[in-house]
């Protein structure tokens, strides 16, 4: 055996020193703005980059597609999870791809005459939080309005037990009759703070309600906002099972990138892999490998072709993979060793290969340190669980809101092709995550805010005005356990109990 002489550590062991802030370095200054795949440093742009370095996990609990808009419209990027059907999956994607510029648009024709049926297909069609309200409260009554609710998800139920559900609501609804006028429509819009926005006919009756989250109806002038031709950018887990009927669905319906979404990436199935898509589509399709947690398995996937490594093994707040296994590197060292493998990638073949730190972070500033550590970008499953926009319930437990959060390698989820080592057993055997709650924590804008403030203050703290910077400037120290205590508040007795670190 090979010992390693180092204990492998985790991100809460570590601290950036700061260093000299010039006048200049303001947080407002700061470019978050990261490469997602390969390229040649110094030579070329990347061809594809993120403008915040925050990637939702590949899970069933975090990124669907509703999560993938929030997300992409703050900059970052989802990849949708690989766990369910490939049409299922491929329709996801499409429905971030055709949510363009976030509009809902009723053809103009639609109503006032639309019917139940069209309104339904109008939302499972672009999945928004929308629902009929019938004159008899069935799906089979007279349409008498749209509701809405953003929190309210629609696409796990069949239409009864939507209307049924309307009908006894947990959550504020808001209707609008089909002959409310755009007056009141925007009246119920300002009251109840929605991102809507109604489309009227000549007579100025409502037609329709559209959503868009991050529409501001009283700040833009709805028409431009749908001449617009944005498109928000989506990707997607594949594994190494079905890679051959699901990356070309995939590709079809519009994915910019893909990863391939394993519990440990340094593997043959994962060259096969790669190889199949160079095969099939040359260097047009951008996939991403992993996970790995050490230079050999950088190496291994990066001379494999792959777009960007992922690091990571048993790290993950639902992760028990360590306890299961035995497997795993504290994710801290992991990050620092293939940060190091990257560049010395780089140095010799001229190629720069963005790595991905992935779970394990707790609080905003592990964000900071994985940066400073090297992570081009990091993938969060807990943190984006916890918002209004993951497909998750949202349920009420001692008295608290909670989100509902699980492992892939749960009971619930069993995505075995997530934990497969070959052979022609198509089953998880045995499980390496658990089934939890998460405390529920609002919108996905005002958390991703708040947190990419606090990383570009750190980042103003030690001089640097980009993560290339920060990554050049940083300098980190270990702390003792004692010192961890000296962190938080202490010898004093708290008014608030609540904790006031953010993401607990
Ligand atoms: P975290 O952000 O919740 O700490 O970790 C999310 C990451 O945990 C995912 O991106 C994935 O790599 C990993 N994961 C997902 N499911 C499991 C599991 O069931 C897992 N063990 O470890």
């Amino acid at each position: 055996a090979t010992y390693f002489d180092e204990p492998s550590r985790t991100f809460n062991e570590y601290l950036l020193v700061p260093g000299h802030t010039p006048a200049n370095c303001v947080p407002a200054a700061v470019s978050l703005k990261t490469p997602l795949v390969k390229f040649r440093k110094g030579k070329e742009e990347c061809p594809l980059s993120l403008n915040i370095p925050m990637v939702s996990a590949i899970m069933a609990a975090v990124s669907d597609d509703r999560m993938a808009v929030a997300l992409a419209t703050e900059g970052g990027l989802s990849f949708i999870y690989g766990n369910q059907t490939i049409e299922d999956q491929a329709a996801m994607v499409a429905r971030v791809k055709d949510h363009k510029a976030g509009f809902v648009t009723s053809d103009a024709n639609i109503a006032p005459t639309f019917t139940l049926e069209d309104v339904v297909a109008m939302r499972e069609k672009f999945g928004h939080s929308t629902m009929p309200v019938t004159d008899d409260g069935t799906a089979h009554g007279k349409l008498l309005g749209i509701v809405t609710d953003r929190d309210y998800r629609l696409s796990r139920m069949s239409l009864d037990e939507k209307v049924a559900n309307f009908m006894t609501p947990r959550e504020k609804l808001i209707v609008a009759p089909a002959d409310t006028s755009l007056k009141t429509a925007n009246d119920i819009i300002w009251d109840h703070k929605l991102n809507s926005l109604p489309i009227v006919d000549e007579e100025d009756h409502l037609v329709a309600l559209v959503f868009r989250k991050d529409y501001d109806s009283h700040k833009s002038n709805p028409n431009e906002l749908l001449d617009s031709d944005k498109r928000y950018l989506v990707g997607a887990g594949i594994n190494s099972r079905d890679y051959a009927e699901r990356v070309p669905a995939l590709v079809e319906a519009g994915a910019d990138v893909l990863c391939i979404d394993s519990s440990e990436g340094f593997s043959d199935w994962q060259k096969i892999t790669i190889d199949w898509v160079r095969e099939h589509y040359g260097d047009s399709v951008k996939v991403g490998a992993g996970n790995v947690v050490d230079r050999d398995g950088f190496r291994f996937l990066a001379e494999a072709g792959a777009d960007f490594v992922k690091i990571g093994i048993g790290g993950g707040s639902i992760c028990i993979t360590r306890e299961t296994k035995g497997i795993g590197r504290g994710q801290a060292t992991a990050t620092i060793e293939v940060a190091k493998a990257r560049d010395e990638y780089f140095e010799e073949t001229g190629i720069y290969v963005p790595i991905c730190s992935d779970g394990g972070i707790v609080y905003d500033h592990h964000i900071s340190l994985a940066l400073a550590m090297g992570a081009d970008f990091v993938m969060l499953g807990r943190y984006f669980a916890r918002f209004d926009e993951s497909p998750s319930a949202k349920v009420m437990v001692n008295g608290t809101y909670m989100k509902e959060y699980w492992g892939e390698g749960s009971a619930r989820a069993r995505n075995w092709q997530r934990y497969d080592l070959g052979g022609k057993k198509k089953a998880l055997t045995f499980e390496e995550g658990v089934d939890s709650y998460v405390p529920y924590a609002g919108s996905l804008k005002d958390n991703v805010g708040v947190t990419l403030l606090k990383v570009k203050s750190t980042m103003c703290n030690c001089g640097a005005l980009s993560i290339p910077e920060f990554q050049e400037k940083a300098r980190l120290t270990l702390v003792s356990s004692t010192s961890i205590v000296e962190g938080g508040a202490h010898d004093v007795l708290l008014k608030d109990k609540t904790p006031y670190a953010s993401n607990t």
